[in-house]
Parts: C-alpha cells; sequence; structure tokens
C-alpha cells in the first residue's frame, strides 16, 4: 500500500480544527487531528508545506517508522506545533492500519482492558447556587465524576467558569478560545483564589456527600508553596486530583508541592514529549494526565504512558472541545487498551462540529466507548468541513492588580 493524497483541513465549525486525512492507492482514508488552539495555521502550515510532501508514496503501513522519520529529520525537535503534526500523521496512520485490519483501533492496540472509560465533566458556576445547579446538570447527563471550577470574589473573569466566558465572548458550555482580534485581558488575584476555593469544596462536599469524584484545575496560575497550601487545604475535600497546580517547565518545582500534600497531582496537557514528564515520573511527583493530539499521537502516548505504568502513574487525557472528535477517539482507543487508565476528561462539542464530523464512539451512563467500526470510527465530512471556513480566534491572558502579565 501507498499514500497518494494527504489533505490538510482546517475549519472552524463551532471552533477552530485541523484535520490531516491521508489517502492510500488501496482507497483507504485515515485521519489524524492537529490542532493547537490560538495558532491553528502554524501547524496546518507545517502540515501542508513541510510534511505533506514526504508522505507520498509512503507505505502507510510502517508507522514507527514514519514517526521517528518525521521527528528525526526535522532536527529541530519537539514543540507543540511539531509534535501536533505528527500527532495528525501518526493517529491518521494507526486509523489506516486498523481499517485495513477491519478492526477498531483498540483492538491493535492489545484489546479492550475494561468496559467503559470513566470520564469527568466541567461543572463550574459564578456563586455556589449556579455551580450546584451545573454539577446537578452533568450529573443528569450521566458524568460521575466532576471538574469544580468557580468564579472567586474580587476577580472578574476566572479560567473555566462557563457563564462568565459567556459574559466575556465565550460559546457555549465553556470554549475558552474566543473570535476576538487580540487575546482578551482577564484580571487575577491568587491569595483571594487561596482563599476562596476551599470553601467552595467544603460546600460542595456538604451537598453532594463524600462518594462524588471531584476534580480541579489550578491552569498553571500559583507558585510552588503557594500550590503546597493549596493542595493542604483541600486534602479534607478528597479530590481524584489537583491539575496543573504550577507551571511545570521546571519538573522539579513539583517537588516542593509533593513533599507537603496528599492530594493528587495532574499535569501534562501542554506538555509534547516524553522527556517533558521525566523527573515528574521517575520521582512519581504527580499522579495522572497527558494528552494524544499534543504529544506525538498514539505511538509517543503508548510509550509515555507504558513508562508512566511502572511508577503506578496513570492517565488522564486532555478532552477540551479544542481536541478534534478525532483527537477524542483516539484517545478513546488508548484508554480502552492501557492497563494504567486513570479518568478521560470529556466536554461535549457544539452541534455544527457534529455536523463535520461524523463519530461512533458513545457516552452512556457517565462512560464512554469508541465503539466497534474499523479503524477510529470517527471520518470528516470535507464538504461539511468547507461550509465553517478558519475564523482567526485567541485564548486570553491574565494581568495581576498591577498590571503585570500572568499565567491564564
Ligand atoms: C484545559 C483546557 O481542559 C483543560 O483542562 O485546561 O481547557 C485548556 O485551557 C485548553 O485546552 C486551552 O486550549
Ligand atoms: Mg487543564
Amino acid at each position: 500500500m501507498k499514500i497518494v493524497t494527504a489533505d490538510v483541513i482546517v475549519s472552524s465549525p463551532d471552533r477552530n480544527f485541523v484535520t490531516l486525512r491521508i489517502t492510500t492507492d488501496e482507497g483507504l482514508t485515515g485521519v489524524g487531528d492537529g490542532t493547537l488552539n490560538g495558532r491553528e495555521l502554524a501547524v496546518a502550515s507545517y502540515l501542508a508545506d513541510h510534511v505533506v510532501p514526504l508522505l507520498i508514496g509512503r507505505d502507510p503501513h510502517r508507522i514507527e517508522d514514519t514517526w521517528q522519520f518525521l521527528y528525526r529529520s526535522a532536527y529541530w525537535r519537539r514543540g507543540p506545533v511539531t509534535m501536533a503534526a505528527i500527532a495528525a500523521v501518526d493517529v491518521a496512520l494507526w486509523d489506516i492500519k486498523a481499517k485495513a485490519a477491519g478492526m477498531p483501533l483498540y483492538q491493535l492496540l492489545g484489546g479492550a482492558s475494561r468496559t467503559g472509560i470513566m470520564a469527568y465533566g466541567h461543572a463550574s458556576g459564578r456563586d455556589t447556587q449556579e455551580l450546584f445547579d451545573s454539577i446537578r446538570k452533568h450529573l443528569e447527563l450521566g458524568y460521575r465524576s466532576i471538574r469544580v471550577q468557580t468564579s472567586v470574589p474580587g476577580i472578574n473573569a476566572v479560567y473555566g467558569v462557563a457563564a462568565q466566558a459567556e459574559a466575556y465572548g465565550g460559546r457555549y458550555d465553556y470554549e475558552p478560545a474566543r473570535r476576538t482580534p487580540l487575546p482578551a485581558e482577564e484580571d487575577w488575584d491568587t491569595r483571594a483564589y487561596l482563599r476562596h476555593l476551599p470553601t467552595v469544596f467544603e460546600a460542595v462536599r456538604n451537598e453532594f456527600g463524600p462518594e462524588l469524584p471531584l476534580l480541579h484545575d489550578g491552569h498553571h496560575r500559583m507558585t510552588p508553596i503557594q500550590a503546597a497550601r493549596l493542595g493542604k487545604d483541600l486534602e479534607p475535600y478528597d479530590l481524584f486530583w489537583l491539575e496543573d497546580c504550577t507551571p511545570a517547565e521546571n519538573q522539579e518545582a513539583l517537588r516542593l508541592v509533593r513533599q507537603h500534600t496528599t492530594t493528587p497531582l495532574a499535569i501534562g496537557e501542554i506538555f509534547n514529549t516524553v522527556w517533558d514528564y521525566q523527573t515528574l515520573i521517575r520521582e512519581q511527583l504527580i499522579d495522572v494526565r497527558s494528552a494524544v493530539t499534543h504529544t506525538g499521537g498514539i505511538t509517543a502516548m503508548r510509550k509515555l504512558l507504558d513508562f508512566a505504568a511502572q511508577y503506578q502513574i496513570k492517565s488522564g487525557i486532555h478532552g477540551p472541545t479544542d481536541i478534534s472528535p478525532v483527537g477524542m477517539a483516539a484517545a478513546l482507543h488508548l484508554d480502552l487498551a492501557i492497563h494504567n487508565f486513570g479518568i478521560q476528561e470529556y466536554m461535549q462539542h457544539g452541534p455544527l462540529t457534529n455536523e463535520v464530523f461524523s463519530q461512533s464512539f458513545t457516552f452512556e451512563n457517565g462512560y464512554l466507548h469508541p465503539g466497534d467500526e474499523p479503524g477510529l470510527g470517527v471520518d470528516i465530512d470535507v464538504e461539511a468541513a468547507a461550509r465553517f471556513p478558519y475564523q482567526p480566534a485567541y485564548l486570553p491572558f491574565n494581568r495581576l492588580k498591577d498590571g503585570t502579565v500572568h499565567d491564564w
């Protein structure tokens, strides 16, 4: 078999997506997700200008060889643009291989290790009542694990609060990228946040009891010692995880947090190679987390998660709306196959996205399943995608009260 064409499709149904569609001389097609929120066209150009010409004529079955070729022949290693582009190729090739085998992809990854994939949903509110309503809505949708994000008195716009995001031009339940000519400016005050958040978790536990798994995303905004304090303060509320409590370019910073708290820690949605995790995994400084689309695809993620498994670290694959249905399907096949599955983030896409991407995965009683169609079980309708051309959109950023730029 040979690759005859590879098309880069940039579309914006509800939001921007970059999709790679590879076609073989036997008529098989495979799709991969290369969406990098707010920097989509950089990946599209990397693919169209520098990767697609190298794919034509290659044997699509040689996935490992193609991965190594794209990673090493570029010379310039790592980085989100490169690794998202490699991920798009890698996932499309796995899709083709599984279709050629007539099996759902998870079968090629070792078969199912479980019957369903536990997912968490994003509840949020500007106050306790709105947050409780949002949690109830998610429970009614079937979610059995809930991420809790809340407004903070004294701060105008806080990451992850849907109603607040809408007021600032966000769309649907939660989508941080906005179709504005410049990144939106938000405000931040860590002391106010550290005072307020434990009171919110206390209220949620009192209302919903001890069983419900609860999560929270700190979105890289604390220093290590602030993160350590928050982890300690949240211990009574038994979190499933505290995510991205501090920026982790410096992996060693997590030693300090870890020494102070038993709250489980999740890190990795902005990482793109196993090297970003080396200290975190070897020293068991985190418990879970990573992303398929931004980490070089199934091939690289499988190796990363197998490495993590030796240290009893579990997966928690990134699944916000900027992961397309293609990226989500890739995550679900991995989730089902690996032994060290932890939890899967799942935010449902908007209606226009579902017009463009046909999907076979299901969400029932809080559990996801990738379905049993050959391949990934997801495809892109190229004509429908053409109805939704790219629209520039940016993620917001934060400033402190004195005007200093801060992590968002
Ligand atoms: C996130 C994301 O899902 C998450 O946990 O932190 O929503 C993140 O903000 C977006 O992927 C950015 O594009
Ligand atoms: Mg996050």
